[in-house]
């Protein structure tokens, strides 16, 4: 199965984005990817609370931008049971792929993606004042 979501995040808006059917097992054969877009000036963070896949086969990609094809542009490159780290993004847009192989499912991931205004303004506002 394959799908894309669009997600358009308000500024300091959070959601909780899963893989399909956790706590429960994820399917076979999957190929899902989000595009996660905020407000101008603001940056998306990721903080996952949960991470279990099969390790070497079912990966999660995350990279910042709205190419997921560009390997450059990858962050995370998460597969086991190791929580990734908390991951800001560089700019106001962001991408997951989470691709499942055909035997063997896990519990999947459950992370929270939170629109935060950019580090960068507001350390230049800091220098401002
Ligand atoms: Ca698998």
């Amino acid at each position: 199965m394959s799908s894309t979501e669009l997600i358009d995040l308000a500024a300091n808006q959070s959601i909780t984005i899963t893989s399909p059917s956790y706590p429960g097992n994820y399917q076979n054969n999957l190929d899902i990817e989000w595009f996660i877009q905020t407000a101008e000036d603001f940056r998306i963070l990721l903080s996952f609370h949960a991470f279990n896949t099969e390790s070497g086969n079912d990966y999660l990609v995350v990279g910042n931008g709205r190419d997921s094809t560009d390997s450059s542009t990858w962050v995370i490159l998460g597969s086991g049971s190791s929580l990734p780290p908390d991951t800001l993004s560089t700019g106001n847009a962001m991408w997951l792929r989470f691709t499942s192989d055909g035997v063997i499912t896990k519990s999947g991931f459950s992370l929270s993606a939170r629109s935060v205004e950019s580090l960068g303004k507001s350390t230049l506002n800091e220098v401002k004042h």
